[in-house]
């Protein structure tokens, strides 16, 4: 095996704290545990009903803190911050009514999370710079004269906290009336994934399961920040590493939890100390993954490790990635990504040596112009060190929200596959529109262009999470009727407003909803979550189920089928049973209680639903990873301190997607969120000192007085926080999946004008 050219960076010589986890959790579960709404936050903890955080998957039947396999303690402390901004009073009446519009949007995300739950319906008329209320009566018929438009002109947006019932109906409303305008959060998170995963497996989700996850012994880790985002898969490394596995991470940030993590599902002595996660520790240039896949790809080829046999039996299209892999020097390589052939030689050889590998990734692969030759890098990787199709190895991508994985499943996505197309229109009786829908860039583009009259989001931040926050806000407003179905206030709701009527409509959440629902994991394991009850007994809360088949019900009456009936998530699941390949085990679900895996996911045996049978391997290009000029921005008065950078926008710890609980990031030493990670060379080669207040110019907006951090990520690179940081950039998308590339921004650094330090001392 090579030598490791460099030993994993200690967490002792970084910024505090040395490690993720350990103490803050339980001091912050103490917290939560101790105050007021304890007591409810148990109750809650304990329901049976799966988290409402992350898509790693906790709670279910199983009880709140069980996972698939029924392992107790697998809850974090993101899962309490979730029940706990749920857990809120209403919001005060009249505080929404009662404040202007301009009051209403000098609130930040966390301001806004913190006025409380939404208890009754609201709506914001042309004209009015107020919200007022408004009974149900009406919502239902202003609702159903909004949808009765061509339906070219009708779209949704969705994310997925909501259930795999009201995701269901959702787009068998929408389909049934002619629309694939089906938008989801998943446009701008794994869509690469999808799309690169069915295209080589015919199979888009992750092939590996928790229990496979548990017979690996090596987890290649990219661009993804776990400690924070997923927790609980930390539990997973901490074992691996235990067993003599390995973790490779790469990353161009260090991240200090996935150096050293002390989980609190570990002995006391353990969780304080702190367990190594990482190996081997890569830190390439953002965007540059084609590169790093590539480089390990030619040094197992190189080395003579490729399982050659394995490979001619279960994949296809291996001869254009050999010519490809041929082709391309190590200088290429190593140009791109910035790292040495040595350190990818020795990456490849663990790999090589080790008996099964997981490649697990998040947004770090996906938020790239070319996200889905990223995915397909490393598919291609997975496949030539023979690794799919096997226990204990295979592809992983690890999703974001509770039940996105869900909303695909149940056809929320406007590329709907051919064998659940087939089933619709037998359940419905006539050919669906083919007719491609808007994803979500597209929903912005064409509101944008006056072509959209109606919009309803189930759940999310349609104006938050989108990039250019001007261009989103613009876009909205030239639809005629938005209809938000929110827990909470957010941005979206004092932003995001439409031309004519907006409605903001309360609907429960997952653990109080008075019917059973179910979900679906990033591991494809299906979740039962049982009625439960809202603490917010004086309010007209409404169940999505109940909405929306109230709507379906007014549009179309018994055509072809009784909608109201659809009201009863029973009959629901009946429906997902018939129409979504795998789902066939929730037409019993209600009488065995019994939570499954999605039939056909998971790859024990390298035999994979496409024609052929194997799995398809394609070249992927390495980019151009050239940033502008500093004249592209505007450019550097003589003498003047800056540089142009590339921008990665990320969570930061305290964060739930455009939701903020937490002001800080004591992780990555940043105090609070008008920061910018910067690396020590830059600042000394840029003239900038740290805490220095400096400009941030995108190509589409600027932020002034940012505060400069200096960190541990890569040269050339920058770290800032997401949705504030989406003013600056301009929407890039990667063409495969319509995901913009909110991890490589491309912008210019400079000393605040009014900032002392402005100029450079010479
Ligand atoms: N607590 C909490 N949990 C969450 C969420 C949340 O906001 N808060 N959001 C949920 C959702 S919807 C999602 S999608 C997931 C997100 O989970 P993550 O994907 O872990 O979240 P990000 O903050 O986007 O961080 C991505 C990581 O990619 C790295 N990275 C950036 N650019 C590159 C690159 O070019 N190459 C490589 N190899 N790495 C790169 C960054 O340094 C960072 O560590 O988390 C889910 N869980
Ligand atoms: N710059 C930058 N932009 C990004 C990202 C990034 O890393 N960088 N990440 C992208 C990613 S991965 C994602 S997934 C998107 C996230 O985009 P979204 O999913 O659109 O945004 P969220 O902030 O998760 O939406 C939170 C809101 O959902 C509502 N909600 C919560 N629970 C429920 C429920 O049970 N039912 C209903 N109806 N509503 C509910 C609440 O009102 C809450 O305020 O953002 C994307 N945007
Ligand atoms: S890891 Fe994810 S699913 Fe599990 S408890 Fe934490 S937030 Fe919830
Ligand atoms: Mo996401």
């Amino acid at each position: 095996m090579s030598p490791d050219p460099e030993p994993v960076p200690s967490p002792e010589s970084g910024p505090e704290p040395r490690q993720g986890g350990g103490w803050p959790l339980i001091e912050g579960w103490a917290r939560a545990t101790l105050s007021p709404s304890g007591p409810r936050l148990w109750q809650t903890l304990n329901h049976r009903s799966a988290c409402l955080s992350c898509a790693w998957g906790t709670g279910g039947q199983k009880g709140g803190f069980r996972d698939e396999l029924g392992e107790p303690l697998q809850r974090c402390l993101k899962s309490v911050e979730a029940i706990n901004a749920e857990l809120q009073p209403a919001v005060p009446e009249g505080v929404l009514a009662g404040r202007s519009l301009e009051q209403l949007r000098r609130l930040d995300s966390a301001a806004c999370d913190r006025l409380g739950r939404l208890d009754r319906p609201l709506i914001l008329r042309e004209g009015s710079r107020h919200y007022e209320p408004i009974g149900w009566e009406e919502v239902h018929a202003l609702t159903a004269a909004a949808w009765r438009r061509p339906p070219e002109r009708l779209a949704s947006y969705s994310s997925g906290r909501s259930s795999n019932e009201a995701a269901f109906l959702l787009q068998l409303l929408v389909r049934a009336l002619g629309s694939n305008n089906l938008a989801d959060c998943s446009d701008l998170c794994h869509a690469p994934s999808t799309v690169a995963l069915n295209r080589a497996f015919g199979s888009g989700t992750s092939m590996v399961n928790l229990e496979s996850l548990q017979h690996s012994d090596c987890v290649v880790l990219v661009g993804s920040n776990a400690p924070a985002n997923h927790p609980r898969l930390m539990n997973e490394l901490i074992r691996l590493r235990q067993r003599g596995g390995e973790v490779i991470v790469i990353n161009p940030v260090l991240e200090v939890g996935l150096l050293k993590f002390g989980s609190p599902a570990m002995p006391i002595r353990s969780m304080l100390r702190g367990s190594e996660i990482a190996s081997m520790v890569l830190q390439p240039i953002p965007g540059s993954d084609t590169a790093v896949f590539l480089g390990l790809q030619k040094a197992l080829l190189e080395s003579g490790a490729l399982p050659w046999e394995f490979v001619k039996a279960h994949a296809e299209g291996w001869e254009a990635l050999l010519q490809q892999l041929e082709h391309t020097s190590w200088e290429a390589i190593s140009h791109c990504c910035g790292l040495s052939r040595e350190q990818l030689e020795a990456t490849a050889a663990r790999i090589a040596a080790a008996g099964a590998v997981v490649f697990a990734w998040a947004m770090g692969i996906t938020h790239h112009a070319n996200g889905t030759d990223n995915v397909q890098a490393i598919v291609n990787t997975a496949v030539l060190s023979g690794n799919v199709g096997r226990p204990g190895a295979g592809t992983m991508p690890i999703r974001g929200h509770s039940n996105v994985q869900g909303f695909g499943s149940m056809g929320v996505s406007v590329t709907l596959r051919e064998p659940m197309r087939q089933a619709l229109e037998q359940l419905l009786g006539r050919p669906l529109s083919r007719v491609p829908g808007y994803d979500t860039r597209r929903l912005i583009e064409a509101a944008g262009a006056g072509q959209v009259d109606t919009l309803l989001c189930l759940g999310g931040n349609l104006y938050g999470a989108n990039p250019d926050s001007h261009q989103a806000r613009r876009a909205l407003g030239q639809i005629d009727t938005i209809i938000y179905l929110a827990t909470k206030p957010n941005t979206g709701h004092m932003h995001g407003l439409a031309a004519r009527q907006t409605l903001l409509l309360p609907v429960f959440n997952r653990f109080e909803t008075p019917h059973r629902t179910t979900v679906e994991s990033g591991n494809n394991w299906v979740r039962l979550n049982e009625p439960g009850r809202t603490h917010l007994s004086s309010g007209a809360l409404i169940s999505e189920v109940d909405f929306l088949a109230e709507l379906a019900h007014r549009l179309l009456g018994n055509d072809p089928i009784d909608w109201q009936r659809l009201q009863d998530p029973a009959y629901i699941r009946t429906l997902i049973a018939r129409t979504v390949p795998g789902y066939g085990a929730i037409a019993t679900i209600d009488a065995s209680h019994q939570e499954f895996e999605v039939a056909g996911r998971v790859f024990l045996e390298p035999r994979f639903p496409t024609p052929s049978g194997r799995a398809r391997l394609a070249p992927t290009a390495l980019p151009d990873l050239t940033l502008p000029e500093a004249e592209h921005f505007g450019g550097l008065a003589p003498g003047e301190a800056g540089l142009v950078l590339s921008l990665i926008t990320a969570r930061s710890y305290g964060q739930h997607n455009t939701v903020v609980y937490q002001p800080g990031d004591s992780y990555r030493g940043m105090p609070h969120r008008h920061t910018i990670l910067m690396n020590v060379d830059d600042l000394k080669r840029s003239g900038l000192q740290p805490h220095q207040r400096v400009t941030v110019q995108g190509e589409a907006g600027a932020l002034e007085q940012v505060e400069v951090i200096p960190g541990a990520i890569r040269a050339g690179a920058a770290l800032m926080f997401y949705p504030e940081a989406n003013v600056l950039m301009r929407a890039v998308i990667d063409p495969a999946s319509g995901t913009p590339a909110f991890k490589r921004v491309p912008v210019l650094v400079r000393a605040d004008r009014t900032d002392g330090r402005a100029l450079s001392p010479d």
